[in-house]
């Protein structure tokens, strides 16, 4: 793969670009009244944030907070976003679930080079799909998205969805202790198990946040899954809820009912119809309360659910004509004793573990598919913790799972329970090498990630 050379930040004087920092973020290119154009300037830079009341913590945001600012483009249009690394370390941007080119894809020396210190990169790429999506780095990503190196992306409907409100809430929990300060973003007995839990959950940056939503209204919700390690047990105790889609793709609209589990870098569209004003209702992760909902009188007429969301546009897998590869997610922690050398080992697939250190481990694809062709993957964890498994550059349908029923959906991250099998499939549309990994990021990082090629 060739790359363009790196660009560095000097550059930028010629094109007019002036007063970058204070503030972080804004249009580079202005927004017509009239025209499609959703042009970005986004630095990640260190930001200083108070999740601890009275305490600093040495974060690092986009577009001067964390999770960072929220990019929004519309179904089928062009997405511009010149990044701008004011970090101290190189860095990337992945757009998790985001079907485009490889060269936009944020992956070091498969899809791009690092942008260094000083340096920017532009992304530019239609967003073929409606949803809620993500940003975030390829990178040295347990520290990189711990200290809050996440962002949603939100994809307009084509057309008006039919929904007046809505909310993005971002969940993601801090690797902090009572004093602000970090704590290690990856301990080894943790990777070799669940992965490093943070001790402070947070929505937007905030923990245990309310959020007013109007009284009668049928609000939106849009729920992304930006922790690098909890899958949430998503439930609303008393509350009228749909489930619209699921990781950006619409399904038919049925209700939440008991809980439903976000893993890492999923996403849950949920229209809430909020209740008379002065209520409150707790989102809650399993019996723990996330947020409170609370109900504020609305001058507007009681909203109605709003149709289901039109379907994106996804070739659909031909199963009778798919070839069937088998995929085994294995712990490999007894394995890493024997093996002092290089990063930890704790997992791998099919008996390769991916090595982070090594540029070249995407020259050595577990699997090379032909493009166009249709594919079945087995999917079947050998351990008892879970596995959000994630495939880059193309979505894919879950069929069916020897643990639960399935009704088939498209996806791009599948959380795979404990010693389940699971069978997904999808036309090998985008050619490329696209990482497909495990979510839990100390997982991915010792271990549970390959590159599957499309030529
Ligand atoms: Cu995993």
């Amino acid at each position: 793969m060739a790359f363009t050379r790196r660009q560095i930040l000097a550059g930028l004087g010629a094109l007019g670009i002036a007063g970058l920092g204070a503030g972080g973020v804004r249009y580079w290119l202005g927004r017509p009244e009239n025209a499609a154009s959703h042009d970005y300037e986004l630095i990640a830079a260190p930001l200083d944030l108070e999740l601890v009341p009275g305490h600093k913590t040495p974060a690092w945001g986009y577009g001067g907070q964390a999770p960072g600012l929220e990019l929004r483009c519309r179904q089928g249009e062009r997405l511009r976003v010149r990044f701008i690394n004011k970090l101290d370390e190189p860095t990337t941007i992945h757009w998790h679930g985001i079907r485009l080119p490889l060269e936009m894809d944020g992956v070091p020396y498969v899809s791009q080079l690092p942008v260094l210190p000083g340096e920017y990169f532009d992304y530019d790429f239609i967003t073929p799909d409606a949803g809620s999506y993500w940003y975030h780095p390829h990178t040295a990503s347990s520290e990189q998205l711990g200290r809050g190196l996440v962002g949603p992306l939100i994809v307009e409907e084509r057309e008006p969805s039919g929904f007046a409100h809505e909310r993005t809430l971002c969940l993601k929990s801090w690797h902090v202790d009572e004093q602000g300060a970090f704590t290690d973003f990856s301990v080894p007995r943790e990777a070799a198990r669940e992965g490093t839990r943070g001790r402070l959950s947070s929505i937007n940056g905030v923990a245990l946040p309310t959020l007013e939503l109007p009284a009668g209204q049928v609000v939106r919700l849009r729920l992304i899954n930006v922790d690098s390690t909890i899958t949430y047990r998503l439930n609303l105790p008393g509350a009228e809820a749909r489930i619209y889609a699921l990781d950006g793709n619409p399904v038919a609209p049925r209700p939440l009912g008991k809980d439903y589990w976000l893993g890492p870098g999923m996403r849950l569209d949920l229209a809430l119809r909020v209740p008379a004003a002065g209520t409150e209702l707790s989102l809650r992760n399993g019996p723990l309360r996330l947020a409170t909902l609370k109900s504020v009188a609305s001058a507007q007429a009681a909203g109605d659910w709003p149709p289901a969301l039109p379907a994106n546009p996804v070739a659909e897998p031909d199963l009778a004509q798919a070839e069937t590869l088998r995929f085994n997610f294995e712990w490999a922690a007894m394995l890493a004793s024997s093996n002092q050398t290089g990063p930890a080992r704790y997992w791998q697939i099919n008996g390769q573990a991916w090595d982070i250190n090594d540029k070249a481990c995407a020259d050595r694809p577990i699997a090379t598919l032909k493009k166009d062709g249709h594919y079945i993957f087995v999917l079947r964890n050998m351990a008892q913790y879970q596995h959000p498994i994630h495939l880059h550059g193309m979505s894919f349908k879950v069929l069916d799972s020897d643990r639960r029923e399935i009704v088939p959906y498209f996806t791009d991250t599948y959380l795979l329970g404990k010693n389940e099998t699971a069978r997904i499939a999808f036309v090998a549309d985008n050619p490329g090498v696209w990482m497909f990994h495990c979510h839990v990021i100390d997982h991915m990082e010792t271990g549970l990630m390959a590159a599957i090629a499309v030529v």
